[in-house]
């Protein structure tokens, strides 16, 4: 479970990437002039603003009225005109500065190597300079907050640099602090008529063994020590998204002192400690090849033509890595790039995009065991939930809360961009989602007491504005669109394109079964029964395709990569194959449409997509065009450029070949369905995985060979009803809390 290469990187998306969930760097690994690019996940342009329009409300009778008379373009052009956010676009991710290492004489070495170990979360590079051996230890902690730069040699007394802070920001200050620090100071900048009111404060200290230092123009010299530590620390005035009065300055004093009085073994080791935690939660193995003994770099360039397994993986291991390094509780949710940004104005602002990419960021933490690293999101949608209410209220003069297409960390919830992008209400009931998800995966009651006004809330807004469609009657969305595609050219505004109904039903009927279990709601509760019914239904169209919008214009040829209708198929369940075989077979036929390509994230989707369809080689095609056509040196998922949720939700494609779970709610009770290998590739034919969740509370373990299983452990956390299926096989159980059930190849109960 190692990234390795041998030469240092020269592009940021060759560097490595650490992160304790709130801060983070990229580690270039470089000789004589080390770079490392460091970011605070709090820390973005702008300052609290609330972006609903009044205008909105006014003409939403008209917008609605030029739709329904099939005035597409006319809609769009006033919603671009009256109903957008005010202001249009949303704050950017800011970078935090950048740390220099400079070691003089470091120009020419040998047995250059930099890695990074997965299951320690540390990365290191080493050489050789004559005959001294160089190491550095770059991570960051969570247990100490600050990331540590560990420098050491095989010889003492030769560790010397000099160390300094620059920044990409103008505005920015850099001081000596004391005897062994320096500070840098960078603003956030003002857009969108916004002042920017945050400041950055990053703060590194030394601890050198023997050898001096000095301060000198506000750069650290360390010279002829045996090792040396530096400890980089980084806070905003953030505290919430209304309140900015934080000190950053003391933060980063007291977090400074306290690691400072640590010895570097004991930091190492608490920080793998921790980090071991979550990460040692799932283990996978899919065999070895002698592929695995190249550089990264080079297996990603050759993994179409070689066989690797190990690489696949890897891949999946490194997703894990990611999210517990840029998502723990109490942190800011993984934005388009997780934590990790080196520009002022980076690709969409690196935001929080809720119509497919922030879901796609969360589609592994359940099932692959870091259930808290979902709980950032669960805190954004509970601040969206109060900034929504407001935007629902002046914007639709409706109930409950609503969220467009973006999100950012004001938490602002209008729509953004434009009319063709940003007009799409269903971002907050998707989010909602995950709190569902979360009770399926862990049966927890009181999560589910809690967010369950939040999902009601969500649902309250399409109460208050879900419209009857004058021709078909059904209840639908208006206006709205189906995520960035054009129903004809350059219009995408439109009446309840299918993945709206899809999403809306989904909520309706969390929520209809959540108020059941908490035992609570029953007259909003037979809103929704009355409502839930009369959503807009999935059609068939005339290529037998699954119809994306109510009318049947899907074009036989559209290749876009959203492929928004099928969310029906992941990451909900509302088709599949036993129970909707129709839909089934219309989905697939969309997706064969769609094609094989897309940006990085819609082939990771099509990656899910493909394992429901329980076909392992086209998944497995799909994940293979991943890794050459959308992976990065550094495993970084290549839109392009960077953005996360390709690596994420590569990931959890891989999870769904090997399992696929769903849950049931039967008065009250709820009960899982799991699949063994439901979609095994050929490429895989040997392996097993360890600590996989399921839905329903179970622990799942599988083995398997030459494409056969070997046998399946399954440990009931919550001692709910379980069905296992695997091939033809169905079993039909009652499990008890705590034991563990084995099951051989023939799915025989051994244990
Ligand atoms: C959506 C996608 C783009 C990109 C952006 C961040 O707008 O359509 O491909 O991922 O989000």
């Amino acid at each position: 479970m190692i990234l390795f290469y041998d030469k240092p990187a020269t592009q940021w998306v060759e560097a490595i990437p650490i992160g304790n969930g709130r801060i983070g760097a990229m580690v270039f690994g470089k000789t004589a002039d080390e770079l490392i690019q460091f970011n605070e996940d709090t820390f973005w342009g702008e300052g609290p603003y609330d972006s609903a329009n009044p205008d909105s409300l006014k003409v939403l009778p008209q917008a609605r009225k030029l739709v329904f008379e099939n005035k597409n373009k006319e809609a769009q052009d006033l919603i671009n005109q009256k109903m957008m956010s005010v202001p249009l676009r949303q704050a950017p991710y800011q970078p935090a500065g950048l740390l220099n290492l400079i070691f003089e004489g470091h120009q020419q070495v040998t047995d250059y190597r930099r890695q990074l170990d997965l299951s320690t979360a540390v990365t290191t590079v080493e050489y050789k300079v004559g005959d001294v051996m160089f190491k550095r230890q770059i991570f960051s902690t969570a247990v100490d907050n600050v990331t540590v730069i560990h420098l050491s040699a095989d010889k003492p007394g030769k560790i010397s640099f000099v160390a300094d802070f620059s920044a990409v920001q103008e505005k920015k200050k850099i001081e000596s602090v004391g005897k062994d620090t320096i500070s840098l100071e960078v603003y956030g900048i003002e857009s969108n008529g916004i002042d920017g009111k945050l400041r950055c404060h990053s703060r590194l200290k030394v601890v050198a063994e023997k050898g001096e230092v000095r301060l000198e123009n506000n750069k650290l010299h360390i010279e002829n020590a045996d090792s040396a530590i530096l400890f980089l620390a980084s806070a905003t005035n953030y505290v919430n998204y209304k309140d900015i009065s934080g000190q950053p300055e003391l933060i980063v004093e007291k977090q400074l002192n306290a690691v400072a009085k640590k010895p570097f073994e004991k930091i190492l080791s608490d920080h793998i400690a921790e980090y071991q935690k979550f990460f040692n939660r799932v283990q996978i193995d899919l065999g070895t090849t002698a592929a695995a003994k190249q550089p990264t770099d080079v297996r990603i360039k050759g993994f179409a033509e070689n066989s690797d397994p190990q690489l696949v993986a890897t891949y999946f291991q490194f997703a894990r890595y990611l999210l517990i390094s840029c998502s723990r509780p109490g942190c800011q949710p993984a934005n388009l790039q997780g934590l990790w940004n080196d520009s002022i104005t980076p690709p969409w602002g690196s935001k929080y995009t809720i119509n497919i990419n922030t879901e796609m960021n969360y589609w592994l933490s359940e099932p692959t065991n870091l259930s808290e690293c979902g709980e950032p999101l669960f805190a954004m949608i509970k601040d969206n939930s109060v900034t929504g209410r407001k935007t629902a209220k002046v914007n639709y003069d409706a109930k409950g809360w609503v969220c467009h297409h973006n999100t950012d960390l004001w938490r602002a919830t209008a729509p953004v961009d434009g009319a063709f992008y940003g007009f799409w209400p269903s971002g907050g009931a998707w989010l909602c989602q995950h709190l569902w998800y979360h009770y399926e995966y862990t049966g927890d009651k009181q999560f589910l007491e809690k967010y369950y006004p939040i999902m009601k809330g969500a649902a309250e807004f399409f109460v208050d504005t879900l419209v009857e469609h004058p021709k078909y009657k059904w209840l639908v969305t208006c206006p709205s669109m189906s995520p960035e595609n054009a129903m004809f050219e350059k219009v995408s505004t439109c009446a309840g394109p299918t993945m709206d109904m899809q999403i809306i039903r989904d909520l309706f009927n969390d929520c209809i079964m959540a108020s059941k279990i908490l035992g609570t709601d029953k007259a909003f509760r037979k809103v929704l029964e009355g409502k839930v019914s009369r959503l807009a239904p999935m059609q068939i169209g005339k290529h037998g395709q699954l119809q994306e919008w109510l009318d049947d214009i899907d074009c036989p040829e559209t290749h876009h990569r959203h492929v928004s209708h099928l969310y029906g198929l992941f990451p909900s369940s509302q088709i599949s194959k036993d129970k909707t075989p129709e839909l089934f077979a219309a989905a697939k036929k969309s997706l064969e449409i769609r094609g094989d390509g897309g940006t990085g994230w819609s082939m990771a989707w099509k990656i899910n997509f493909w394992a429901r369809l329980c076909d392992g080689d086209h998944s497995y095609k799909m994940f293979t065009n991943l890794i050459s056509i959308g992976t990065y040196p550094n495993l970084f998922d290549a839109h392009p450029p960077f953005q996360i949720d390709g690596n994420f939700g590569g990931a959890s494609g891989i999870t769904e070949m090997l399992m696929q779970s769903y849950s049931k709610i039967n008065d009250k009770e709820l009960s899982g369905e799991i699949y063994i290998l439901p979609a095994l590739p050929s490429a895989l034919p040997n392996g097993s995985v360890k600590g996989f969740r399921a839905r329903g509370g179970f622990e799942v373990n599988i083995e398997w060979k030459n494409g056969k299983l070997v046998q399946t452990e399954i440990k009931s956390l919550l001692g709910n009803n379980l069905k296992i299926c695997y091939g033809d096989k169905t079993i039909e159980t009652k499990t008890k809390r705590g034991e563990a059930y084995i099951y051989n190849e023939n799915m025989e109960l051994t244990k």
